[in-house]
């Protein structure tokens, strides 16, 4: 079930991947051969560092070696898979960062969703004060969900709505909160230091809070998505990446540019807009999801 949706999440990148490497023919020279992975990783946007790695790693191996050493560098470089980290009593905090638009609110709502197929009862904090129509979308999704919604007055200092979610939190015993935050360009450092207050202002809710601050990507933006995170990175103290999209474009790639960029693990992929597109990453379904078929071209066969 899962691995269908990688597969189906990442068809447009294994296929353009493909594309590029079908097109040399079975006769393609090593060197043609290398040079062709490479620009097809580049067109992915897995970046120059990404791409040239790959390129090292297999060339340095026997010609029939290609695939399993294509395989394992892409594992080495995605990976390793990190779970998130949940309070080892009492409430876990999640806080959620990123530019407008990157599908912060929707992995909200997809990550109750999961919390709450695991049994975990789930607080969002509509921390998103700026736009009123902003908490009405958190609304949808934690109706959808099953989740109880805290939300604040229009322009309430977003700080305060995430400290009184964590208090309903522990009043009720709830298992998670959830903080969507407003989306902030990487480059406003007004609205970067806001940032930094709410994730203190968890802190002195509840100790041991936030247990993870999640920034969200858009991987469909490609090497875009590096600029972002980079930008975020000074901010808050980030523990991880989700990275949203990567079923929108022949760009899933970027998972990886991003992971070499931020040094931070990617915890989550969005594969689709529905609330169950939200998985878990796992290298080893993000590497073979997108691995062309090598038979294809003749190598390894
Ligand atoms: N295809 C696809 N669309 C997504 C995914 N995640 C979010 N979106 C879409 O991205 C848009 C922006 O999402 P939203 O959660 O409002 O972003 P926010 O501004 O960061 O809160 C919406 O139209 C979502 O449906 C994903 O994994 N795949
Ligand atoms: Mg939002």
């Amino acid at each position: 079930m899962i691995w269908d949706r990688w597969r189906k999440g990442l068809e447009r990148t294994r296929e353009a991947l493909g594309a590029r490497l079908r097109g040399l023919g079975r006769s393609a020279e090593r060197e043609e051969v290398l040079d062709a992975v490479e620009e097809a990783l580049l067109s992915a946007d897995c970046g120059v560092k990404v791409a040239s790695e790959v390129r090292r790693a297999i060339e340095r191996r026997a010609p029939e070696d290609m695939p399993a050493a294509f395989t394992e560098v892409m594992l080495r470089l995605a990976g390793p898979a990190e779970p998130l980290r949940w309070a080892a009593q009492g409430p876990t905090v999640w806080v959620l960062v990123g530019v407008n638009g990157a599908g912060k609110t929707t992995t909200a709502g997809k990550l109750a969703m999961l919390a709450k197929q695991q049994g975990k009862s789930v607080v969002i904090a509509a921390a998103d004060t700026y736009r009123a129509a902003a908490t009405d979308q958190v609304a949808v999704w934690a109706e959808r969900a099953g989740a109880e919604i805290v939300q604040g007055a229009e322009r309430q200092d977003p700080a305060s709505v995430a400290f009184q979610a964590i208090e309903r939190a522990q009043a009720r015993r709830a298992d998670l909160v959830l903080v969507d935050t407003a989306g902030r360009l990487h480059n406003r450092q007004g609205l970067l230091d806001e940032l930094g207050k709410i994730v203190r202002a968890t802190g002195r809710a509840l100790p041991g809070a936030p247990h993870e601050v999640l920034l969200v990507v858009d991987g469909a933006t490609g090497q875009n998505a590096v600029a972002q995170a980079q930008g975020f990175m000074g901010a808050a103290p980030l523990t991880g990446v989700c990275v949203t999209k990567l079923d929108g474009a022949a760009k899933g790639g970027s998972l990886l540019a991003v992971r070499e960029a931020l040094s931070l693990p990617v915890k989550l992929v969005g594969l689709g807009e529905a609330i169950t597109d939200l998985v878990h990453f796992s290298p080893e379904e993000y590497v073979q999801a997108m691995a062309p078929n090598w038979q294809e071209i003749g190598a390894g066969a």
